[in-house]
């Protein structure tokens, strides 16, 4: 056992993808657990690690010291020792003291899920807004944690390395440091909310039906929305692809006429609750929404825990009310295929909304798809008469106190945008 506290220390003379040692623990009933860890190797890959083991215990509760076990705790160590491994990551949560005991006793960095998905939303965060939500989330979990050092802010990619290697030193400091550049990030947040919060409230007095696409990360949400509006958002076999939302005209020529169409963040079990707080303002777009599509992986075999995390979200953020179209993706991964496209699904509460079977990839079912929304959006009572036409696709006066309601054919006014069907 070593008993030198910088063995844990990142090794910066690696190469390559760290390897890392997954552990799951089963603590029964009422607690997440994934036997397989395949999620959990999966956020790895998508940090950038390989994984070369997976540990799983049984315990009736957590250990104080190690969170597993000393028995476990040595197994453990021997995997690292033997597969070379950079680093240890649990699936669930550890407190600062064990992950600092486990560290000393294997010798090499241990971490957990949420700083995981931390460093995985750090490394995405693409837009100004973004950004600055990750880094009042990582900011909030160091704060309540009080282990790290405050370089460990500055590192913002470097796979297990980057999340290893506690200090006691300077505690203090850093957590004044802290305290100032959360108190900063917040005051950031609250300016861009606002911007956010005008443009939403431009959208919602111009009419204009808004549709957000949510769910479970990895369901396809994204390329069912670049099938939808031909634009190129971006989608890739990751956790987390998408962390800023993007919006666009969906033109349905069933209802003649445009939706907004938005692309949110993906959901996933255990999401650290200071990053959901962090992310409201992302995730204001879909509880702001008068529609959601609600993309489920069909192909997954967790597709019913993955469709409960994503409406216990959906209640934690103040959407559970807002009408559903539940959309099966990935329709060509199923090895039997559905009697029908279109059919009925209950929500919690035994609410029933259509559901929709697609392929996203290949386009079956868009059609359905656009259908149905057209037909929600016709039902809604958007009370026209109050609102104003969507400044986008205003069309201007041809001469002075003249309004045409359509453009003559001709004409240069702005045009609507074509029908993407
Ligand atoms: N076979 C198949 N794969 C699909 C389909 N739709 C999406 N995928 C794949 O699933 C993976 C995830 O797709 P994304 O569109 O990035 O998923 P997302 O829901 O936006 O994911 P996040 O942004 O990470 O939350 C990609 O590798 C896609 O190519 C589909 O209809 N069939
Ligand atoms: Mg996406």
């Amino acid at each position: 056992m070593s008993s030198d506290p910088r063995a844990a220390a990142p090794d910066d003379d690696r190469h390559g993808p760290a390897r890392a040692v997954l552990v799951g623990v089963d603590l029964g009933d009422g607690h997440s657990f994934d036997p397989t860890l395949d999620e959990l190797a999966l956020l790895a890959e998508s940090a950038g690690d390989v994984t070369v083991a997976r540990v799983i215990a049984r315990r009736r509760a957590p250990d104080p010291a190690y969170f597993v076990g000393s028995g476990k705790a040595d197994e453990i160590k021997t995997l690292v020792q033997m597969h070379g491994a950079h680093g240890v990551i649990f699936d669930q949560a550890l407190s600062p003291a064990q992950q600092r005991n486990l560290e000393r006793h294997i010798g090499v960095a241990v971490s957990d899920r949420t700083a995981l998905i931390l460093e995985i939303f750090a490394a995405r965060a693409q837009s100004h807004e973004g950004k600055l939500q990750v880094e009042l989330a990582r900011l909030q979990y160091i704060a309540t944690r009080l282990v790290r050092r405050w370089s460990h802010l500055e590192r913002q990619q470097g796979g297990i390395g980057g999340r290893g290697g506690p200090g006691e030193a300077q505690i203090e400091l850093d957590r004044r440091m802290i305290g100032e550049r959360i108190k900063q990030v917040k005051a950031r947040l609250e300016k861009v909310k606002r911007q956010r919060g005008t443009q939403r409230g431009a959208r919602r007095r111009s009419g204009t039906f808004r549709v957000s696409l949510v769910g479970y990360t990895n369901a396809g949400k994204s390329t069912l929305f670049n099938a939808l509006v031909k634009a190129r958002s971006y989608a890739a076999d990751q956790l987390f692809a998408t962390l800023d939302t993007t919006t666009r005209s969906l033109y349905l020529q069933q209802l003649g006429a445009a939706v907004a169409l938005s692309d949110t963040v993906g959901f996933i079990r255990d999401l650290p609750h200071k990053l959901v707080e962090a992310f409201e303002a992302t995730l204001q777009e879909a509880s702001d929404a008068d529609l959601l599509l609600h993309v489920v992986d069909a192909s997954s075999p967790a597709l019913q825990e993955q469709r409960d995390e994503v409406e216990r979200v959906l209640g934690e953020i103040g959407a559970a009310d807002i009408p559903q179209i539940v959309v099966f993706n990935k329709l060509d991964r199923l090895e039997a295929a559905p009697r029908e496209l279109r059919d009925w699904i209950e929500r919690p509460g035994g609410v029933r909304v259509p559901r929709i079977f697609v392929s996203a990839r290949e386009g079956t079912g868009l059609d359905v798809l656009r259908e149905a929304i057209a037909q929600m959006a016709g039902a809604a009572d958007l009370n026209p008469a109050a609102s104003e036409p969507d400044p986008r696709f205003r069309v201007e006066a041809a001469e002075p106190g003249e309004t045409p309601l359509f453009p003559a054919s001709g004409s240069d006014s702005p045009t609507l945008p074509s029908a993407s069907s």
